[in-house]
């Protein structure tokens, strides 16, 4: 085709120029021409391509193929000098291609979800022998696209291996890790790349949380600030902090809030009081959970966050639930008591919660300015054979206080309690990544083992029986991936029956009345009763979820033995998961039930008049709150159940990865002097004693 100068024209066209629609129109045509000849490529390339689901029955020989690719090439070239005949370009392209992934991710998802026994049933009755497993294959798919998915929308953002490079920036000797995700990338090995991410985290994450805790005005606010020496936190005399609060380091002070929806925010610091106290945001109606203020403290720079929390106790209002929702993520607590009172079954009681949740606490005794010399030893003496009589632990108890005048004990508090046991929560927390790179490497080892072993072996050699180990395997998976579905409904039914909690409490009661000769039912024992009657529901479930994980646990261990996989999950870390649900709090007392008229009328009046009391007396109360507990379990639960099925299946998949190499089902991988020299190089690893451990150089 001629190439045309553009030879103006009076209109400002150029000599043959086609009006704007019919440009349009064969712009169009092309792309249309050009995306036919793809799929025309396709067809000829399925070949070469792995799919294990072909479409098509391969007539055309190779030499042909070529020749068909010639023609195309040819076609393409034509369709541009048509566009370039009138001037025109193809469209530069729009569409990213991991957007165009993670669609076409979506759809398989869709289509996954269909496969659900729920959906076959449109098909017929499913057998019930085969639930469990089908519900196994939904979740199975479904663990493998979300790994996928999640590799497509994180790590391609921050690629693991210049995150590897960063984390050796900051001082830490990550080169056996970066060996793994080397020799993982270089032989297709994806089913270790999230927990080489996971423990790419850990490490990233090098922050330690302290929280305070303790009752209402008991200072700990007013000894942040202290510590920071910055005016940072709201404090007074009456309630004041509402919202778990972070101070962490950064170079300015910031502040920043996330709302219940999910929504961050950064605000001034002079509107910290306004979303984060009491008065300023009254019963939290604005629904801030969590704030996070940057400090530029010398006391924050080695990754120590400090948590300030709303106060525990009688006087505590809304926050004392996020408090003890926030309790067990900590890593380290420290409990005030305010010199100005004693210690107490509320401060025993906190204690108690952080020693079950495994969490080191250290108690102070705030406020010591308020006491002379000698009553302050005589106090901490006091509250140490306290909690030894209480805990039956020797608890050391620190004297503390904000003001200036005390600082030189501050100082000393922080710097020779504080700080050693932070460095010392560190050191533990490097040493498990340690181990657990450790047995990283020992499960990559196997694999590349076992790829070798594979196409070493002679066809019709024995195998482990395969086949049982994935059904194992993909019954656990159904089972932990069907419990949000179950629980979720749990949930919804329970919010919506305080009839059935006010039953049960009344049963309670009748019972008590038995044993008890008073004509009244205190509202203290009441309130009791409807707290445990809630309680013992979250418990149940949680059990249920539990009990589920533990099954889960043990079919992986047997199936790690089995194939001589080493790296297990530990059931410590499913509990880490499990321990933070969120708790009952119910504020409104209900009045005494004066039962002695009803006694002798029998058990059936009796509960029926104790039903009716609770019924008018906090009915509508407990049902707004039922609803709302029943919300916020459920967003934990599909939070928590989440974070449990990634855990698993993040060992289950690679279970299953190395079964079908074991079995000869999976392709790829073939690099076989590739393979050797690698697993050459982690074999020596060993040798080269330490170098692998993951430590802060000096
Ligand atoms: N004398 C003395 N008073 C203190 C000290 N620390 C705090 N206070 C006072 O105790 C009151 C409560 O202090 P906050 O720091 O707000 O207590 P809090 O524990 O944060 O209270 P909540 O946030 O409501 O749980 C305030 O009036 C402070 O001035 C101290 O070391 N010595
Ligand atoms: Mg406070």
């Amino acid at each position: 085709m001629p190439q045309h100068e553009p030879e103006e024209h009076a209109e400002g066209r150029f000599a043959g120029e086609l009006n704007g629609p019919q440009q349009n129109r064969l712009r169009v045509t092309c792309h249309y021409i050009d995306k036919l000849l793809s799929d025309v490529e396709h067809v000829l390339h399925q070949a070469t391509s792995q799919s294990p689901f072909p479409r098509y029955i391969i007539d055309v020989a190779p030499a042909q193929v070529r020749v068909v690719e010639d023609y195309i090439r040819q076609l393409r070239a034509q369709l541009l000098r048509a566009l370039a005949w009138q001037h025109m370009k193809p469209n530069p392209p729009d569409i990213p291609a991991t957007r165009a992934v993670l669609t076409n991710l979506a759809f398989i998802d869709i289509a996954i979800e269909e496969l659900r026994p729920s959906y076959m049933r449109g098909s017929g009755a499913v057998p019930d022998d085969a639930v469990d497993e089908l519900n196994g294959v939904v979740h199975e798919l479904r663990s493998l696209v979300e790994g996928t998915e999640r590799y497509l929308r994180q790590e391609l953002g921050s690629n693991l291996e210049s995150r590897l490079r960063k984390l050796e920036e900051t001082g830490y000797d990550v080169t056996l890790l970066r060996a793994i995700e080397e020799i993982v990338t270089r032989h297709g090995l994806v089913e270790f790349r999230p927990r080489i991410a996971s423990l790419a985290s850990r490490l990233e994450d090098d922050s330690l949380e302290v929280a305070l805790f303790g009752r209402v005005s008991s200072g700990k606010s007013s000894l942040l600030n202290a510590l920071l020496g910055a005016d940072v936190l709201p404090v007074g005399v009456n309630p004041i902090t509402a919202v778990p609060t972070k101070l962490r380091y950064g170079p300015a002070l910031r502040a920043a809030v996330s709302y219940g929806d999910g929504r961050n925010e950064i605000v001034p610091i002079e509107q910290l009081a306004s979303l984060v106290t009491e008065q300023g945001n009254p019963g939290n109606l604005r629904n801030v959970v969590r704030a996070l203020v940057e400090v530029p403290s010398r006391r924050l720079k080695e990754g120590i966050v400090l948590v300030d929390t709303p106060g525990l106790g009688s006087l505590a209002r809304s926050g004392a639930a996020e408090t003890l929702a926030y309790l067990p993520g900590c890593d380290l607590a420290l409990l005030l008591i305010d010199a100005g009172t004693t210690l107490n079954e509320e401060d025993i009681g906190t204690l108690r919660l952080l020693f079950e949740a495994g969490i080191p606490a250290l108690v102070l005794l705030s406020k010591s300015d308020l006491l002379a010399e000698g009553d302050l030893h005589r106090a901490v003496r006091y509250i140490e054979e306290q909690l030894q009589n209480e805990l039956g632990v020797g608890i050391h108890v620190h004297a503390v206080s904000s003001i200036p005048a005390a600082s030189v004990v501050l100082d000393h508090f922080f710097e020779r309690e504080l700080l050693p046991r932070f460095e010392q929560a560190r050191a533990l927390r490097e040493a498990s990544v340690a181990r657990k790179i450790g047995a990283l490497r020992e499960s990559v080892m196997a694999a590349l083992e076992t790829s070798l072993d594979r196409a070493k072996r002679e066809p019709g050699k024995s195998k482990p029986d395969t086949q049982e180990m994935e059904t194992r395997l993909r019954v656990i998976t159904g089972e932990i991936g069907e419990l949000s579905t179950t629980l979720s409904h749990a949930w919804l039914e329970f919010g919506e029956s305080p009839e059935r909690v006010i039953d049960q409490v009344a049963d309670m009661a009748v019972r008590w009345s038995h044993s008890e000769s008073t004509k009244g039912i205190p509202a203290v024992q009441l309130s009791e009763w409807l707290h445990d009657v809630v309680q013992e529901f979250l418990a149940r479930r949680i059990e249920q979820v539990r009990s589920a994980a533990d099954r889960a646990l043990t079919t992986l261990h047997q199936v790690a033995q089995e194939l001589g996989n080493t790296e297990t999950p530990s059931a410590e870390e499913l509990e880490r998961i499990l321990r933070d649900a969120p708790r009952f709090e119910f504020a409104t007392l209900p009045d005494e039930v004066h039962a002695g008229r009803w006694k002798w009328m029998g058990d059936g009046v009796l509960r029926s008049a104790i039903r009716s009391h609770l019924r008018q007396n906090v009915g509508s109360v407990l049902k707004e709150e039922l609803h709302q507990y029943a919300r916020a379990l459920s967003q934990w639960s599909e939070q928590t159940l989440k974070k449990i099925e990634a855990f698993l299946n993040s060992y289950a998949d690679a279970y299953r990865i190395q079964i079908h190499r074991l079995s000869g089902f999976s392709k790829g991988a073939k690099d076989l002097p590739g393979i050797e020299q690698d697993l050459n190089r982690l074999r020596r690893w060993r040798a080269e004693e330490g170098s692998g451990l993951v430590k802060k150089r000096a």
